[in-house]
């Protein structure tokens, strides 16, 4: 008999199912329910809903548990064997809390199979809303933690992040000092991960501790929640989580809803859910040091697998746990895709206009240096932005477009360089991976083979994977992670980029110049420019501008 495995992503916008087949390579059925379009009586807008400063975002927790009703909806009718689905895992937007009053659990334990979800677990909510990842109304809160936990290396060595606005902790802290009495109704607080995996469950499921790590209360060495965090946060905090657990934990079998419901089997396993970027490491195929990630979207994202931990002590990183039970650094650069748009849209241009640019201009652009910051930045933080240009000005159309890429990438190599395991191969994934031309200048800035993933929902599929491999693994049939992709092909394309010869000193030395502009212009370093000037003169003697 084929055995089937499922994984459900609940992502900001969306809540997307994929289905692989023991005996085949492919995915087999893909079902996506899109919040706005499918469930547009919650009124969302890309699947939340946005405060007129922009900085309190949520969304209603209520919708993501219909969703998934659709979803299995969605799964019958497709003609997928559903008793054939051996394990079922999932992955969610991370840091998201879900506030949960006393009914939740007795609810949840006799849930009757004729009414839909949604329409029982009304009552079970203490705060009707759910911050999500994209909030940023919790300044004050995070410096009220840090400050409790001893300050910014204390906190970052403790939890493996600086407190940030998005995550649980300070959410959490905001809730009880706003609505006390709400708090106290709150006899569980999930994260968006493990809240659906308790859906599943019929019971309240672990955190693992992959999504944990977004939270700043659990301690990153011991991966247990850090009584002087949970202090710090909100009280009796400890009796209102539940209990943090490895990724690969199977937390048991699924609810007899979906059985009666759906036709699931009674078996069926239930495989801690994981936040989103965990998944995706897998999804995109990532599970040795070296190997790194880039997603090139609205913002950027670089994120690596780290077989030891390691801190980023300026704070700008974070440091979160991995499916295979190690660790994942990750870094947000906000000025991805909206600057580099910003560029083609000053200058008239097309994609193919910005890539044949980048093609005829020399690496290292002459000795012109940009620091692109269109948008506020997350890496380095900078809350006013500026477009700082040495050398050339906003006219100059070719030194615009190099400069923009330059930037973006150095500023890439420079901040990621507190993770010990330097780059061996990098996966491109996101809209900007499809311009071959700026994946070149990757390669040759980081000195490091480009390859383009082929894989659209990598957090999804990495959620179906993790599912097989902890199914496999609990029969005995232990399938090494490698097998795992090699099976299911989570191989990136065959198409690679290689560096160009020659440029690797040269992006070594502007590296350093890029450097020290980022201290200039941030800290009032000293002004570099001899510097530009020397490096001008090195590499492009006969070129002058
Ligand atoms: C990571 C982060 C986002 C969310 C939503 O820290 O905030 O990537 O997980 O995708």
């Amino acid at each position: 008999m084929t055995k089937l495995f499922l994984g459900i992503d609940c992502s900001t916008q969306s809540l997307t199912g994929i289905v692989i087949d023991s005996n085949s390579t492919k995915i087999i059925t893909k079902i996506i329910i899109n919040y706005d379009k499918d469930l547009s009586h919650f009124r969302t807008q890309n699947g939340v809903h946005i405060s007129e400063d922009e900085k309190v975002v949520y969304s209603t927790p209520l919708m993501w548990v219909e969703a998934l009703d659709l979803l299995f909806e969605k799964l019958l009718k497709s003609n997928v064997p559903i008793k054939n689905i051996k394990a079922i895992s999932g992955s969610g937007q991370q840091h998201g809390t879900v506030y949960l009053n006393s009914k939740f659990q007795p609810i949840l334990k006799k849930l009757n199979p004729l009414m839909p979800l949604a329409k029982q677990l009304r009552e079970v909510f203490s705060r009707e809303i759910s911050p999500v990842w994209m909030d940023s109304s919790t300044s004050q809160q995070c410096s009220e933690i840090r400050d409790s936990l001893g300050g910014l290396e204390a906190t970052i060595k403790l939890t493996g992040s600086n407190t940030f606005e998005r995550f649980s902790g300070p959410q959490i802290r905001k809730f009880y000092q706003e609505n006390p009495k709400k708090y106290d109704s709150t006899a569980t607080i999930h994260l968006i991960s493990s809240f659906m995996s308790s859906l599943l469950l019929g019971k309240n499921s672990p955190i693992d501790h992959g999504d944990g790590a977004g939270m700043n209360l659990m301690n990153i060495t011991t991966k247990k929640w850090d009584n002087k965090a949970l202090n710090a946060t909100a009280p009796n905090l400890t009796q209102k989580l539940p209990s943090l657990t490895e990724s690969s934990k199977i937390v048991g079998e699924i609810s007899s809803y979906y059985v009666e419901r759906y036709g699931f089997s009674p078996e069926t396993n239930i495989i801690v859910w994981s936040g989103d970027n965990p998944n995706s490491l897998i999804g995109v195929g990532i599970i040795d040091p070296g190997k790194v990630a880039i997603s090139l979207g609205t913002s950027d994202t670089y994120f690596s697998y780290m077989k030891s931990l390691s801190f980023d002590l300026s704070g700008e990183s974070h440091v979160f746990g991995a499916p295979t039970g190690d660790y994942i650094g990750l870094i947000c650069f906000k000025n991805g895709s909206l600057a580099r748009e910003a560029i083609r849209d000053h200058f008239h241009l097309n994609w193919n206009d910005f890539s044949k640019i980048l093609k005829i201009t020399p690496p290292g652009n002459n000795g012109k240096i940009m620091l692109p910051y269109f948008y506020p930045e997350i890496v380095p933080l900078i809350l006013e932005p500026n477009v700082y240009r040495f050398g050339f000005d906003e006219n100059d159309l070719e030194a615009n477009v190099r400069g923009i890429i330059e930037a973006q990438f150095l500023s890439m190599r420079l901040h990621s360089q507190w993770i010990k395991d330097k780059p061996t191969e990098i996966i491109a994934t996101g809209g900007g991976s499809e311009n071959r031309e700026i994946l070149q200048v990757v390669a040759d800035i980081f000195n490091t083979k480009v390859i383009i993933s082929r894989i659209s929902d990598s957090a999804a599929l990495g959620a179906t994977l993790r599912s097989a491999k902890s199914y496999y693994d609990n029969i005995g049939t232990n399938i090494k992670w490698s097998e795992i992709m090699k099976k299911w092909e989570i191989v990136p394309s065959s198409k690679s980029i290689l560096p160009k010869d020659g440029v690797c000193q040269l992006y070594s030395d502007m590296l350093s110049l890029y450097s020290k502009y980022e201290d200039f212009v941030l800290k009032k370093g000293e002004n570099p420019e001899a510097m530009r000037k020397k490096f001008k003169n090195k590499y492009f003697s006969t070129n002058q501008t």
